[in-house]
């Protein structure tokens, strides 16, 4: 007898997105202008730059935050903080249309009143990556993480609880959301190296927010 392989040990559906997983592709399109105008104010105050990790390596993605707190790491740990670890101010406060789509995604996603009080945006050139890695410095798991992602497409790598678990891959492009909350939010999770192109709004980069309670 032949016996199917489900990618989660046998817990999950055969095909489909695992549990907890919700895409919702083109979601972002609408407010794509008012969206890459969002990040270049954002980054005018609070310029993207490649932070140490804490064993010592320099990330290949480069980050800058807005919202109340951003995420940042250095060789002390990886932590939130309210102020810019480059200029000792506070991150740029949240445009009003990022927590708008935000809160429409994370409600598309079956999370009703989700507050995110901290935006991380990724910057991925050609050859960045996002090792595989928990997302736990925030400080309540029920709170769902919404990704917001644009330019180039990302091959993202999906696993389970433990980092050995089996691994599913999904294509993110431009305008994909994809809302993580259940027994998603706490899943080992990558992004493979991105694939050099051109994008017409965002040339040879793709950038990824995410959205968070980190308090
Ligand atoms: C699945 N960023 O910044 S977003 C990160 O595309 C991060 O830049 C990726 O992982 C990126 O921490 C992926 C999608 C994402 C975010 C959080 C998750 C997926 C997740 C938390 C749990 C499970
Ligand atoms: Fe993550």
């Amino acid at each position: 007898m032949t016996r199917a392989k489900t990618h989660s040990g046998g817990a999950g559906p055969l095909f489909g997105p695992p549990p907890g997983l919700t895409l919702l592709q083109g979601f972002a399109l609408p407010q794509e202008d008012a969206l890459l105008a969002g990040i270049e104010q954002v980054a005018q105050a609070a310029p993207f730059r490649h932070m140490v990790t804490p064993g010592g390596f320099t990330m290949s993605v480069a980050l800058t935050n807005c919202g109340t707190y951003g995420w940042v790491s250095d060789r002390r740990g990886y932590r939130y903080q309210s102020q810019d670890p480059e200029t000792g101010h506070t991150w740029p406060a949240m445009p009003a249309v990022f927590m708008d789509l935000a809160r429409r995604a994370a409600a598309a996603g079956g999370f009703e009143d989700f507050s995110p009080d901290a935006c991380l945006i990724n910057r991925y050139a050609p050859g960045s990556k996002l090792s595989l890695h928990q997302d736990k410095n925030e400080a309540d798991f029920s709170a769902p993480i919404v990704s917001v992602s644009l330019g180039l497409p990302a091959t993202f790598l999906f696993g389970g609880l433990e980092r050995t678990d089996p691994q599913d891959r999904v294509q993110l492009h431009h305008g994909d959301i994809a809302v993580w909350g259940g027994k998603a939010r706490l899943a080992y999770h990558g992004v493979m190296p991105l694939k050099d192109g051109q994008h017409p709004r965002l040339g040879a980069y793709r950038i990824n927010m995410t959205f968070r309670r980190a308090a």
